[in-house]
């Protein structure tokens, strides 16, 4: 985009999933995960309004690959809705790589959405879980504030990232994807898969710099 954009009061910043697990030394890291930390931290505060997303899984979610005996950690199975991808056991509820990095300073933000807590649902997307279906109440929340474009980043591109950003458009908002806010997990060709669905859906990329 050649044009800056200058968040207003419609505008809310979506930061999705930036935990301990996702981060360096985490359960299910991603590669650089943390250096999108400093990034958002600097992003927030020309936002007025910010949302967080934290994944929050029950013990035994079945997401994770150890609930499948003989099945491994990115491995794909059936689930009753459709292709699921097998994770290693990640952000279950109440430990230390559920909690947000410590470095992550969001003091200001209205609302943290939890996602991925029914047991047998995995959840990717901030709005609506894998059976693509079941709504978190992100879209009527959204809605009920008046809010018009949402600006979104953190962990991971190809997942969380990615369908939070779809859901997003196809709910009616403007959805724009900062990329270097973002970190991407890149198993087996999924960036690419996602960014391609992510452009076909119309969702919009930036870089922070373009910000403010
Ligand atoms: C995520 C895989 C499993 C994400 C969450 O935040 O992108 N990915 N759970
Ligand atoms: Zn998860």
């Amino acid at each position: 985009m050649d044009e800056r954009l200058v968040p207003g009061v419609d505008d809310v910043l979506l930061v999705v999933d930036v935990q301990n697990d996702f981060c360096p030394g985490g359960a299910l890291a991603v590669a650089d995960g943390d250096a999108v930390v400093a990034v958002i931290n600097r992003l927030a505060g020309m936002f007025a309004h910010l949302i967080q997303t934290q994944d929050w899984h029950p013990e035994g979610h079945r997401s994770f690959a150890s609930a499948h005996p003989g099945r491994q950690p990115f491995e794909t199975i059936e689930a009753p809705y459709g292709a699921q991808t097998l994770w290693p056991d990640h952000c279950v509820q109440g430990t230390r790589g559920a909690e947000f990095h410590p470095a992550l300073d969001l003091p200001g933000a209205e609302l943290i959405i939890r996602k991925g807590f029914r047991a047998d649902i995995d959840s990717y997307s901030a709005f609506y879980e894998n059976d693509r279906k079941t709504a978190t109440g992100l879209g009527g929340y959204l809605r009920d504030r008046g809010f018009a474009r949402v600006f979104i980043c953190g962990l991971a591109t190809d997942y969380c990232v990615h369908y939070s950003a779809v859901d997003a458009s196809q709910d009616g908002f403007a959805a724009i994807v900062l990329i270097d806010a973002c970190r991407a997990i890149d198993l087996d060709g999924s960036l690419a898969e996602a960014m391609e669905h992510m452009e076909g859906a119309g969702v919009a990329f930036v870089t922070s710099g373009d910000i403010g």
